[in-house]
């Protein structure tokens, strides 16, 4: 039995959360706890101030997607609900698999109607009845409370015909994925809630125009969603002062590996690499920091020296890095790197769907030569230079996210750690 969702919050139940506030001060299974503590307030307004009003509300504090991508919110929003084609869908991105991602569970779990009412904000603002939700399907405690939530949010009349009395209908349906990393690439979720294989399609037409059933679809991770409540409650200026100019709010980090207090922790944009290790309690007695290895395994290893970047989503761009969806995994001079990226390149070649030649061929490569690098070569340079050339193809050619970002780490921990270079050749 997995430990509940507060046990991965250092900071469960602390002042000063915004997105985790209610996470182990609340029972997840109780509306009445959650209206107690602010829950539909962000509902009630959006009804007030109307779908239009809304999507202003979502723009004006430059909420930005939190699966990876950081696509404007309030953008992709509008676009959807200008569709002249009916009916809208909302599909909630809950199948979070990214390996060293664990924040959505976090909320899912410990919050559930944040969810619920983030979703119905959402389906009400973008002209949607309907919504999905695609939950991994590794997360049964999740999966429970979110069905326990809904099925009692649709009985008080908070989901289903005419909410809260407002003339709105909108209703929640759960999927589940059934282990596969790629469905959670957006267009693949689609195929898989239309029972067809969770392929990825070609990207142009963007969901916004033709989604889920060839229909316009708004796609949003679920901690993108619970960030529209605080939006709401406290409005795009007061959301806006959180963070930086480019990266408004908080972010959920996801710290893991081998550090002292691994969790979820919720800070504001801006903060430091270095301050969010600290409050993770750094590494281990007597251990020194190897690399860091951010943005998940389609993101980027940075060193100990370069800790002062700061967690936003211009600053580790700028420093070559990525903030993906919010992955820090800590590795100290313990750890076997060349071991991680062979890991890294395992878990590409065996997720990737196979649909498209440079991603199906490149992650194989990829992983075979880093198997060879491993074990020490005399000669590693053949080898290094076929991951750039095949690291490269995935990149250029690749149809979706998965094979264009496969080489990722491997290039960064290759240029930036140095690894195998002391078995390079002169
Ligand atoms: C309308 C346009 N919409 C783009 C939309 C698009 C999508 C979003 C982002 O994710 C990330 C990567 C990794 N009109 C639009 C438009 N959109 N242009 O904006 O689109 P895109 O294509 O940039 O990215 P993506 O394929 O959705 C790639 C991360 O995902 N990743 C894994 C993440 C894993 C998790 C998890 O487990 N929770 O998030 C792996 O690659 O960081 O940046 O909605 O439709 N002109
Ligand atoms: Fe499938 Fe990889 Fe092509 Fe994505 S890049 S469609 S995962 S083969």
């Amino acid at each position: 039995e997995e430990p509940p969702a507060e046990a991965a919050v250092p900071q469960a139940g602390q002042d000063g959360l915004v997105l985790l506030r209610r996470v182990g001060r609340v029972d997840p299974a109780s509306l009445d706890d959650y209206r107690a503590e602010g829950g539909y307030t962000a509902l009630r307004r959006a009804f007030a101030i109307g779908p239009a009003a809304v999507i202003r509300e979502v723009i004006d504090a430059g909420l930005v997607g939190r699966g990876g991508a950081a696509f404007p919110t309030g953008r992709k929003w509008d676009a959807t609900a200008r569709q002249p084609d009916h009916p809208h869908y909302l599909v909630c991105n809950a199948d979070e698999s990214e390996p060293g991602t664990f924040k959505d569970r976090v909320i899912m779990e410990g919050d559930p109607y944040a969810l619920v009412e983030a979703m119905t904000i959402a389906g009400y603002a973008t002209g949607c009845r309907k919504g999905y939700l695609y939950i991994r399907g590794e997360y049964p405690r999740a999966l429970a409370r979110l069905s326990h939530a809904i099925a009692t949010a649709r009985a008080r009349g908070l989901l289903g015909d005419d909410i809260m009395g407002q003339g709105f209908s909108f209703d929640i349906e759960i999927r589940r994925g059934a282990g596969a990393y790629i469905c959670g690439e957006e267009t693949a979720i689609f195929n898989s809630i239309e029972g067809r294989r969770g392929e990825p399609r070609s990207k142009p037409p963007f969901p916004v125009e033709k989604g889920l059933f060839g229909k316009p679809t708004v796609v949003n991770n679920v901690e993108t969603l619970v960030n529209v409540l605080p939006i709401l409650e406290h409005g795009a200026q007061a959301y806006a002062a959180i963070g930086t100019g480019s990266s408004t709010g908080t972010k959920l980090f996801c710290v893991s590996g081998t550090v002292r207090r691994p969790g979820v922790y919720e800070l504001p944009f801006g903060a430091t690499l270095r301050e969010l290790l600290t409050l993770a309690g750094g590494t281990f007695e007597g251990r020194t920091l190897r690399a860091v290895l951010l943005g998940g395994a389609a993101g980027a290893f940075v060193r100990p020296d370069e800790l002062d970047i700061p967690l936003t989503f211009e600053g580790t761009r700028a420093a070559g890095a990525t903030l993906g969806s919010g992955v820090v995994l800590v590795l100290d001079d313990t750890v076997d790197l060349a071991g991680i990226l062979v890991r890294i390149a395992e878990f590409f070649r065996d997720e990737s769907c196979g649909q498209c030649v440079p991603c199906r061929v490149g992650t194989v490569r990829q992983e075979e030569a880093l198997i060879r690098l491993s074990r020490r070569p005399a000669s590693p340079s053949a080898d290094l230079t076929l991951l750039r050339e095949v690291g490269r193809a995935m990149r250029d050619a690749s149809i979706c996210g998965l094979g264009q970002t496969a080489w990722n780490a491997v290039e960064s921990a290759i240029d930036r750690l140095g690894v195998f270079a002391e078995t390079e050749a002169p």
